[in-house]
């Protein structure tokens, strides 16, 4: 029996979605525990493609989902992705869709927050998904957030609602210069959601707890990625929750010693989405060749993904940040077809080699990839299903890679497919 951490160990779409579609056939529950539906993660079965933002990527595999107190909800997110879900014959009721009474709403004021300072920060916006997310965190830690259980108070809702309305109305209007926001509306249109989120909405921590004590397996999902953690990313451009495994205590509210295993979903290069920093970025024809192969493009917005080389400075804090135990990696197929592959094993800043990130953007923006270069393969490899049947020169990328990360490669990815991966250890 294993509990085990999914993360993203780059800067988010990893494949996330796919690797926990897979391992869910084994487990009994999986959670989220951080971010909202900025989070976009696709699963591919059979040909057809979901993509779910808020509800966990085990519900194709019918089990228990669960939403924990750290993950920020926009219940009109949440009910359309109920129904498109409902639609396409899967089975979502109060039984295996449950959401912590603890987690924190998103209202149409944090939406109108985030564009309102993206667009007044201009050129050096951050690049958020515009969802809402970081002023709902930021209405969490000044102790103002709206949970589910004040939601599903009527009373407490609609005072809180029209003192909030009263702060932003003044922020968006007088400062921002934006439309303000009508404390009726959003107390009358998040009535109508409370009423239908209702019978879902449970204390997650005992839920989980009472499980894992039954012998249950739970699966925690990651949203985004280690880099994109707000004490750890690439501050400020980074998202607004903690994205590293040890968020999941926190975050879904289970102990430490609950967890058995962290495994990092490692892309066979790198991408990101949204402004900051990338040392290895391609900004050329190779750059291009893997973001079309590899169709790299929002899964919550459609923005095009910058790509760029593996860049393993960049994963050795992601090993020691999460304790990865584990990693799968995904996306190899789309480096067929290159003559050379590039692998960042340090970074050159005015002469000196640095092996581990810089908290500084000002010295990171300075940093030049250092790079060692293996010879590529042509063979398409998305119906391989055995490590030994992979061409030699991606055996030993895959090789290389793991021994630089010090960490062992559990899973192979070849395609988007849930069947196109393999089990290695
Ligand atoms: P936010 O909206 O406040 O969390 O944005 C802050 C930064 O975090 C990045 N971010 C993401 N990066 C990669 N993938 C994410 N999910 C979507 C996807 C992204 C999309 O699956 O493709 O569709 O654009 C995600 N969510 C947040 C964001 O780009 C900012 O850099
Ligand atoms: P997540 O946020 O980490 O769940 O990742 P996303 O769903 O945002 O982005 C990953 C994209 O890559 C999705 O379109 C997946 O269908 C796709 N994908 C996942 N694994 C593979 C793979 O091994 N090969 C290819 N070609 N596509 C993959
Ligand atoms: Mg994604």
């Amino acid at each position: 029996m294993a509990n085990i951490v999914v993360v993203g160990t780059q800067w988010g779409d990893e494949g996330k979605g796919k690797i926990v579609d897979m391992l869910a056939e084994k487990a009994d529950m999986v959670t989220r525990f951080q971010g909202g539906n900025n989070a976009g993660h696709t699963v591919v079965v059979d040909g057809t493609q979901t993509i779910t933002h808020l509800i966990p990527s085990g519900i194709l595999q019918n089990k228990t989902c669960l939403i924990g107190n750290g993950v920020v909800v926009d219940p009109k997110v949440l009910l359309e992705e109920v129904d498109k879900l409902l639609g396409m014959g899967v089975e979502i009721n109060a039984d295996n869709l449950l959401i912590s009474e603890r987690a924190q709403i998103i209202m149409p004021y944090h939406q109108a927050m985030d564009h309102a300072r993206e667009a007044k920060k201009g050129a050096q916006k951050i690049g958020t998904t515009g969802r809402g997310i970081g002023p709902c965190y930021e209405d969490k830690a000044a102790r103002k957030g709206v949970r589910f259980v004040d939601l599903l108070d009527p009373e407490v809702f609609d005072s809180m609602v029209r003192e909030a309305c009263e702060e932003k109305n003044f922020l968006l209007t007088e400062f921002f210069k934006a439309d303000p926001v009508d404390p009726d509306a959003i107390i009358a249109e998040y009535t109508e959601y409370a009423k239908r989120l209702a019978p879902h909405v449970v204390d997650v921590s005992v839920v989980l707890n009472q499980g894992i004590k039954e012998g249950k397996q739970v699966l925690f999902e990651g949203a985004q990625g280690t880099h994109l953690d707000i004490d750890h990313g690439t501050y400020p451009f980074v998202t607004s929750s903690n994205t590293v495994a040890g968020n999941v205590c926190a975050g879904s509210g289970v102990g430490p010693g609950q967890l058995n295993e962290v495994l990092g979903i490692v892309k066979a290069y790198t991408t990101r989405v949204g402004m900051g920093p990338f040392p290895t970025e391609l900004e050329d024809e190779v750059g291009n060749k893997i973001q079309e192969k590899g169709a790299e493009f929002g899964a919550t917005t459609g923005r095009r993904r910058r790509c760029g080389w593996l860049d393993m400075v960049l994963l050795e804090a992601t090993a020691r940040l999460n304790g990865l135990t584990g990693v799968a990696i995904t996306k190899l197929d789309v480096l067929g077809g290159l003559d050379s592959l590039n692998i960042c094993t340090a970074y050159e800043c005015e002469g000196e080699t640095l092996n581990f990130f810089p908290a500084d953007l000002k010295v990171l923006a300075k940093c030049k990839p250092v790079y060692e270069a293996m010879p590529g393969w042509t063979e398409d490899i998305s119906g391989v299903r055995n490590f030994d049947d992979l061409p030699e020169n991606a055996r030993n990328y895959l090789n290389r890679v793991e021994e630089l990360l010090g960490a062992p490669i559990k899973i192979i990815s070849v395609g988007p497919g849930r069947d196109e991966t393999m089990v290695v250890k």
